[in-house]
């Protein structure tokens, strides 16, 4: 009975902390967010402009079918589910256009679904 205790004061310690230092994280500088829709056979919007050295956050939303999105030159892949969401964090620290393609197969137009990183100094 009293390990219990102990355990679930523990355990309360850990969430608290967790808790706290997620504050902390985002009161020094949350990520800009960025909502992108994946659906066949395309991301809306096309062109996403990014800051060179500034982090975000690429939140894409899949409209129908499981897509992905992959920059092979930045070594950034992710996977969406049927209908779900994915986070994808970058911080660009390169500038330049960056093509990214859907990693998922997900039908005849498939090979043309691409989105363009637009990274300025
Ligand atoms: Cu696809």
């Amino acid at each position: 009975m009293k390990a219990r205790f102990v355990l679930l004061v523990l355990l309360a310690g850990v969430f608290t902390a967790g808790l706290f230092s997620t504050h902390k994280v985002k009161a020094q500088a949350a990520p800009k967010r960025i909502e992108i829709t994946a659906k066949k056979f395309a991301f809306d919007p096309g062109t996403v402009t990014l800051k060179k050295g500034e982090p975000v956050v690429l939140v894409i939303k899949s409209a129908d079918v499981a897509h992905g999105l992959r920059f092979r030159e930045l070594n950034l892949n992710v996977k969406v589910g049927k209908g779900g969401t994915a986070e994808l964090p970058l911080t660009p620290d390169k500038t330049g256009d960056f093509v990214g393609h859907c990693s998922v197969f997900c039908g005849s137009g498939h090979g043309e679904m691409t989105m363009t990183l637009h990274v300025v100094d």
